[in-house]
């Protein structure tokens, strides 16, 4: 089995969320072979030295899964794009680039968190060009702990406020730059999260049958899993 999640958004206000998830990784994910964590796994990731809740809790029990055998890959969302190195070591998890392609019974399947999809929002990827340079990260990492804490506070405030201005068709994928990535992959199916816009679309690219899903967001009643069975 061979299973895909995404949009946990884990956090210390959201309890019930972590405890889904814990539940979980004791039980289903030990029978997969595989995981993919596609981004957002955390609500907030401000260094791999942040240890305080859930985030030890959440490192123990993913180095528990790992260790029982189980592959779990990690992208990082544009919430948790700071996880790193240490993280990985730590919990047995193998990080993935932004775009990652694999074999998906049979079909070349393109992975990615999906923030890059929604080319539309021009704020956005300026920031998010800006904020994937060793400069910044060095900078942002070199602030002492509490400091980036109370920061990554108010930058969930203040996203939630953009959040409402911004507009329905900005904040969903850009159907061409889904079309150009999956010409430039050369693949067929496309799996992402980040919209919370759960879904399985189907088109035609160059004659092709293509495929794109979208994973859903967890919420407190739990999450859901897309699972393909491994046929080897
Ligand atoms: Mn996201």
């Amino acid at each position: 089995m061979i299973l895909f999640i995404s949009d946990l958004h884990l956090s210390f206000d959201k309890p019930e969320i972590t405890r889904h998830f814990v539940h979980f990784l004791q039980t289903r994910a030990r029978q997969a072979k595989t995981i993919y964590i596609l981004g957002d796994l955390f609500d907030a990731w401000v260094g791999d030295d942040d240890f305080t809740a859930p985030n030890a809790q959440i490192r123990r029990e993913l180095k528990r899964l790992t260790d029982s055998g189980v592959t779990v890959y990690l992208q990082r969302g544009n919430r948790d794009f700071l996880i790193g190195e240490r993280f990985a070591r730590g919990t047995g998890v193998i990080l993935l680039d932004d775009y990652a392609v694999i074999d998906l019974e049979g079909e070349k399947t393109l992975l990615t968190h999906g923030d890059l999809l929604c080319s539309d929002d021009v704020a956005y990827q300026t920031f998010r060009t800006k904020s994937r340079t060793l400069e910044w990260q060095q900078n942002v990492l070199s602030k002492p702990l509490w400091l980036r804490l109370i920061a990554a506070r108010w930058y969930r405030i203040r996203s939630f406020f953009h959040k409402q201005k911004k507009s329905d068709y900005v904040m969903d994928v850009n159907q061409n730059t889904v079309e150009n990535l999956m010409q430039k992959y050369q693949c067929t199916r496309l799996i992402h999260g980040h919209t919370h816009r759960p879904a399985r679309h189907e088109f035609n690219l160059n004659g092709q049958k293509a495929q794109r899903f979208v994973l859903s967001a967890w919420n407190d009643e739990g999450g859901s899993v897309l699972c393909f069975e491994d046929k080897k």
